[in-house]
């Protein structure tokens, strides 16, 4: 008899993240028909700050409840429209479920129901067939094939919209590459992140954290905050550019101004006192410096999410050295990841299951980078709450990278702490890429 995992029941709830504000939590129940018993999963939607003009629909009330983020409305959909239409359906057939909430939805952003109704049943569906076969997450996702460990991209200081300091760029991230195992990554990422902090004080920095869990001061550019990222890393007995390497996320559609067709760094220009502007070109050739200068090894976003002319020129200048990743450019959407593929665009793919809004879909442009030999980073959002599915789907997917925070905020800290059960779980069978993760697996 094939296994047949009905869906008894879907129930979703308005919780929140770890910004305070309302997200949609789902918990789904099946019947496994071969031993009669009840299985339930659960899921929570993350949600961003910094978000892509082209990413799914985000459902917000817009009522005057928690400044109009309460997702009340994404909850009755959950409740009302896809509970109904998916009861009864098997939910080891997770592609066809998530089509058929594509279809119920019947619009291309997602817009009818919400991404985050869509994605809260999606997930739960998976952690719930999971639970019914006895299998951790990542090993029902991924198959049998599932043993690569993530490096972290993990991010130690935060700027743009994700702090309120003076640092224009989002986020700077370290990346250890010398590692044997994904424990000793996190160790060194963690001692290197309290060093940072003891090289704040000793300067009269401010040692406050960002949304990420970062620390948040205020510095006058990104060479100031690059020059004390190499601090921190040599301080912990590490090279620099060896043994860990550095990542940022410009997040420069925050930065970039239509009408002047320029990139504006207004805390760079407030500590300097004068206004700092940078065009495309001059975006591009200032990134070369910095990677010529410092031990950047990725950037995220670097020029602005419709700026498909400069990505090309971005990407032949720094595509051999640098790992470019594309966030608000690709919104984990097949579709544009495929344009930016034809135009020869980034060489990696930044990858956020509430930016799409489906499981089937957010691996659908997984499996597409990886075809055509981009990266892909598994991601959080700056919103969290204390789901740590992005830690399977990491491993399940083989993505080699995972860029979930600073190790601070019990948010961050939990997917570390899921990725270093697996690893323990795994045994002999997980593998550190290092290196190696800047290459397609
Ligand atoms: C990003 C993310 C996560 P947000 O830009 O990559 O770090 O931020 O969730 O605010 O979009
Ligand atoms: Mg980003």
């Amino acid at each position: 008899m094939t296994t047949y995992l009905e869906i008894k029941s879907i129930c979703a709830r308005e919780i929140l993240d770890s910004r305070g504000n309302p997200t949609v939590e789902t918990d789904m129940a099946l019947l496994n028909h071969r031993d009669g018993q009840l299985y339930r999963g659960t899921a929570a939607v993350p949600s961003g700050a910094s978000t892509g003009r082209f990413e799914a629909v985000e459902l917000r009330d817009g009522e005057p409840r928690y400044f109009g983020l309460g997702v009340q409305h994404a909850v009755k959909n959950v409740n009302e429209k896809i509970a109904p239409f998916l009861c009864g359906e098997n939910a080891l057939n997770q592609i066809r479920i998530d089509r058929k909430m594509i279809e119920l939805d019947g619009t291309d952003n997602k817009g009818n129901l919400g991404a985050n109704a869509m994605l809260s049943v999606s997930l739960a569906c998976a952690k719930a067939a999971a639970k019914a076969l006895a299998m951790p997450l990542y090993r029902y996702v991924g198959g049998a094939g599932a043993h690569l460990m993530p490096v972290p991209m993990m991010n130690i200081l935060n700027g743009g919209k994700h702090a309120a300091n003076t640092v224009d760029f989002q986020e700077f991230m370290i990346m250890p590459i010398c590692a044997d195992r994904f424990a000793d990554a996190l160790r060194i990422c963690a001692e290197t992140y309290h060093n940072l902090k003891k090289i704040l004080q000793e300067k009269g920095l401010s040692t406050g954290v960002g949304d990420e869990g970062g620390f948040a001061p205020d510095l006058p550019d990104a060479e100031s905050v690059l020059a004390l990222l190499v601090d921190a890393i040599r301080a912990s007995g590490y090279k620099p550019g060896e043994d860990i390497w550095i990542a940022m996320d410009a997040a420069s559609s925050e930065l970039y101004n239509e009408k002047t067709d320029m990139y504006h760094f207004p805390g760079e220009s407030s500590l300097k006192g004068e206004e700092i502007i940078r065009s495309t070109d001059e975006m591009i050739s200032y990134f070369e410096k910095l990677s010529q200068n410092f031990p950047i090894i990725s950037i995220e976003d670097a020029l602005a999410e419709d700026d498909w002319d400069g990505w090309q020129k971005l990407t032949q200048r720094l595509a051999g050295k640098v790992q470019l990743v594309g966030d608000d450019l690709f919104v984990t959407n097949k579709k544009r990841l495929a344009a930016g593929i034809k135009l020869g665009t980034a060489n990696s793919i930044l990858v956020k299951v509430n930016q799409i809004g489906t499981l089937t879909e957010a691996f659908e442009a997984v499996e597409l980078a990886h075809k055509n030999n981009y990266t892909a980073v598994m991601s959080h959002r700056s919103g969290e709450t204390e789901d740590t599915t992005i830690a399977d789907l990491a491993v399940a997917w083989n993505t080699g990278q995972i860029k979930t925070g600073a190790p601070c905020r019990s948010d961050r800290v939990a997917k570390y702490n899921r990725l270093l059960r697996i690893e323990e779980e795994l045994g002999a069978a997980a593998e550190y890429p290092g290196l190696t993760a800047f290459h397609v697996q």
